[in-house]
């Protein structure tokens, strides 16, 4: 989130997706057939005793299926971003500040073995190993629009289960107001260490609601596939509703807490990102417009410009969440 001259070096890859189209397409459709009513919760039921009754996804492959989700994956009817860009053009500092640095140096990641600590105000603290993670509940497809402070955007099918699953699990007391999200931070495989852009480790942090929302994502794969290690792997968040920064990448530690957590975009520059961070066309970014956005793969000289919407169109699942804060204020 440096100010940098368009990555001078970067040429935007084809888009091609690894998934053919009409298999995205097909899926839409049934989405849309079965999202809502009557329909929407018996397949919920359905597709939930589908996915406990498949094998655990085998750690080595790198398929990585889900089942589409009728509740969430059906908002975003937008055609998905092509695989390449959206694993081309990445922010991850840990590996570098150009968009395609990640692409290029997080193959140096290791991302087994991996643990995940969960510690602070929980009944049940404890180490998960990734495996036990990706087996704690049914995997889903959830189809988001992913959108970065920076101006651009990305529809990216996540795969992956409500974060609120791993949250019931470790029974936070009543104490427990934040949920703090911490990263790898290992200089001999992420490059990027080197420099001081962030205080590292990049920590992240959530209000426990906003954690606990259904929407609020566990990833462990994209377009069907484990995440590629530039996209957060093994493990990371995915917030639909704000900025992309607050959808930490790569997480070793959830911490729960009574008092706000601090984070590393916020310690770095206070005034530009807030702690919230929902995306919000009405408030601007000291640098860049909030209004409208640019999407990935659509760029070139005639690309029109998308409008921005507030809590990036999904105002409707999680307006509440803020019902009487001032969101100038609280950006
Ligand atoms: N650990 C870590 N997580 C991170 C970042 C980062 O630099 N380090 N960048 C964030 C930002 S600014 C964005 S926009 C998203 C990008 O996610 P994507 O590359 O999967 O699209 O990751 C977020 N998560
Ligand atoms: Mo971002």
């Amino acid at each position: 989130m440096l100010i940098r001259p368009r990555d001078p070096g970067f040429v935007h890859p084809q888009a091609s997706d690894i998934t053919p189209r009409a298999v995205y397409e097909g899926r839409r459709a049934w989405l849309r057939r079965m999202a809502g009513g009557a329909a929407g919760a018996a397949l919920a039921g359905w597709a939930g005793r589908e996915a406990l009754a498949q094998p655990a996804p085998p750690v080595k492959r790198a398929a990585l299926s889900g089942t589409p989700s009728a509740v969430a994956g059906a908002m975003t009817m937008e055609k998905p971003t092509g695989y390449q860009d959206a694993a081309g053009y990445n922010n991850f500092y840990e590996f570098g500040i150009g968009k395609d640095d990640p692409a290029r140096h997080a193959h140096t990641l290791k991302t087994r073995p991996w643990t995940v600590e969960v510690e602070g105000l929980v009944g049940k603290p404890g180490r998960f190993a990734i495996e036990d993670l990706l087996t704690l509940a049914p995997m889903e497809e959830r189809i988001y629009r992913l959108r970065c402070v920076e101006g651009w955007s990305m529809v990216i099918p996540w795969v992956g289960y409500s974060l609120s699953a791993l949250i019931k699990r470790v029974e936070p007391l009543g104490s427990a107001r934040y949920v703090e999200f911490v990263t790898l931070a290992d200089p001999r495989q992420m490059p990027g260490l080197r420099s001081r852009v962030l205080d590292w480790p990049y920590v992240e942090a959530l209000r426990l609601d906003e954690a606990q929302h259904p929407l609020t994502l566990l990833a462990f794969g994209m377009y069907g596939e484990v995440l590629p290690h530039q996209n957060g792997a093994p493990v990371r968040l995915v917030v639909p509703w704000k900025y992309g920064f607050k959808s930490a990448k790569s997480i070793v530690k959830i911490r729960f807490a009574e008092k706000q957590p601090g984070t590393a975009w916020n310690k770095a520059a206070a005034n530009e990102y807030g702690f919230y961070s929902n995306v919000n066309p009405g408030v601007d970014h000291p640098r860049w417009s909030q209004a409208t956005e640019r999407r990935i793969g659509e760029d070139g000289l005639f690309a029109k410009k998308r409008k921005t919407l507030l809590f990036n169109g999904y105002e409707a699942q999680v307006g509440q969440l803020y019902a009487g804060m001032d969101l100038q204020k609280n950006y």
